[in-house]
């Protein structure tokens, strides 16, 4: 049994809860009353989690605090081809953007639970540092598809894409608009019409009836 200490508004929780679905992995879970309660700050919880945050994966005596660790986990044990095609550049290229899924949540995840849940901090810095990494992701995305690609590693969706897209696809909750991203909004679309995609509150599977845009 794979049990997920989770709250259904975090984005690194839903991270965990999409990768899961995609491969048919059934997860056990365990709701944390992050708020109003911060039950996650309870002393409690840090004696599972000394860090105090969510998602915690617990399977036997394996306990993990880290959810990039437990995307790798769950693609191991149920989708390998979820880690990306295996060679020295693609294995890199996936745990480069499990890093850089870091910087969404250091940013436009903070932005939300700036505008959500109140929480103190330099807005407009978190906003702008969203931008930059937004920009970034924009301009890999449109690499890719100059490549022929549609995913971040390779030919198919991995480990990557699902690290990066809860906090993107939540952008707005905190005040920074995806309008000026183009590759990055079809990418989403691309993750929302997967086989098994499970949503939360905020992002929904993808049924709009228009096509997508043309690509320039
Ligand atoms: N590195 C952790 C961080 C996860 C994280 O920051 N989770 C947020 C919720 S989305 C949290 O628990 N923050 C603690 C707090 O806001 O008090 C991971 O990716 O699993």
């Amino acid at each position: 049994m794979i049990r997920l200490h989770d709250y259904v508004l975090s984005a690194s929780c839903y991270k965990v809860r999409l990768m899961a679905a995609l491969l048919g992995v059934r997860l056990d879970l365990e709701a944390v009353d992050f708020h109003p309660g911060r039950a996650h700050k309870s002393l409690a919880f840090r004696q599972l989690n000394p860090a105090g945050t969510l998602p915690v994966m617990v399977v036997d005596d394996l306990v993990l605090t880290e959810s990039t660790a437990m995307l790798v986990y769950l693609a191991r044990l149920a989708g390998p081809e979820w880690l990306g095609p295996g060679t020295p550049q693609a294995s890199a290229q996936v745990q480069q953007w499990l890093a850089f899924s870091g910087r969404l949540a250091a940013s436009l995840g903070l932005a939300r639970l700036h505008d959500m849940l109140l929480y103190t901090g330099d807005i407009e810095a978190l906003r702008r540092d969203g931008h930059l990494a937004l920009r970034e992701l924009e301009s890999a995305l449109t690499e890719c598809r100059f490549a022929g690609h549609d995913w971040l590693v390779g030919t198919a969706p991995t480990i990557a894409d699902i690290a990066c897209f809860p906090n993107v696809a939540l952008s707005q909750d905190g005040g920074v608009t995806l309008d000026p991203y183009p590759a990055i909004r079809l990418w989403s679309r691309r993750v929302r019409s997967l086989d098994r995609f499970v949503e939360m509150p905020g992002i929904h599977r993808l049924h709009e009836l228009r096509p997508a845009p043309a690509e320039a």
